[in-house]
């Protein structure tokens, strides 16, 4: 009994540690420290440090800095340019502050202590792109011909017992059939698909017939 209950928390301790890993690797985002080693700090190029990344949504900022000397306050072009710090704006200012960029476009950020933005150079501007998209399930014509059965979720599979499938694309497809052994067994096909020929007048396959008729006529 006691065997029993141990198991069954184990495998639940399981289940999680495995949903938990897919989700991270699914959902988290790079990390970055802005500036580096050098941190939050007053005499940087953020700009330069910023120059060939590439920040992407749901990537996460860390802004470090001893709590007090420094703050981080996202602004607009026009604030961040003529360092603008608005008297109702609420800096954030724990020394290792996180920003999650939510969403795409770009992104400014200044130190709203005294002249850091103005003479310190305390400020950076950032380029934010779409999320970058996990790739897709795996279609290419070599890995059907393993009998790579797609997972259930990205599988289409037909199943009326009468299936048309209307070639739309140029290129190879390919089909299987996904029960037990049965690809394994050679139920798989590949076709090339060759682009749309375009499709000839039937007029002027008329007239030419002609015209090469007469020409023998005439001869
Ligand atoms: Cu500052």
């Amino acid at each position: 009994m006691a065997t029993n209950k141990w198991s069954i928390i184990f495998l639940l301790a399981m289940i999680a540690s495995l949903a938990t890993s897919v989700l991270a690797t699914s959902i988290a985002g790079k990390s970055f420290i802005v500036g580096d080693d050098k941190g939050w700090t007053l005499n940087v190029d953020y700009q330069a440090w910023a120059n060939g990344k590439k920040f992407c949504v749901g990537d996460e900022l860390v802004f470090k800095y001893p709590v007090g000397k420094h703050n981080v306050l996202s602004v607009n072009e026009t604030s961040f340019q003529k360092c603008i710090i608005s008297p109702t704006s609420e800096p954030l200012s724990t020394g290792e502050d996180l920003i999650t960029l939510d969403t795409p476009g770009k992104k400014f950020f200044i130190c709203a202590i005294g002249k850091h933005c103005e003479l310190g150079g305390l400020k950076l501007c950032i380029d934010v792109l779409p999320q970058s998209k996990p790739p897709g399930p795996p279609a290419t014509g070599k890995e059907i011909m393993q009998c790579i059965i797609p997972p259930p979720d990205a599988n289409q599979a037909l199943i009326s017992g009468y299936d048309i499938v209307t070639v739309e694309t140029p290129g190879k497809e390919c089909f299987i059939c996904g029960i037990g052994k049965h690809c394994e067994l050679g139920m798989k096909l590949c076709v090339n698909v060759h682009p749309a020929p375009v499709p000839a007048s039937p007029l002027l396959q008329g007239t030419r017939k002609l015209a090469t008729t007469k020409n023998l006529g005439s001869k």
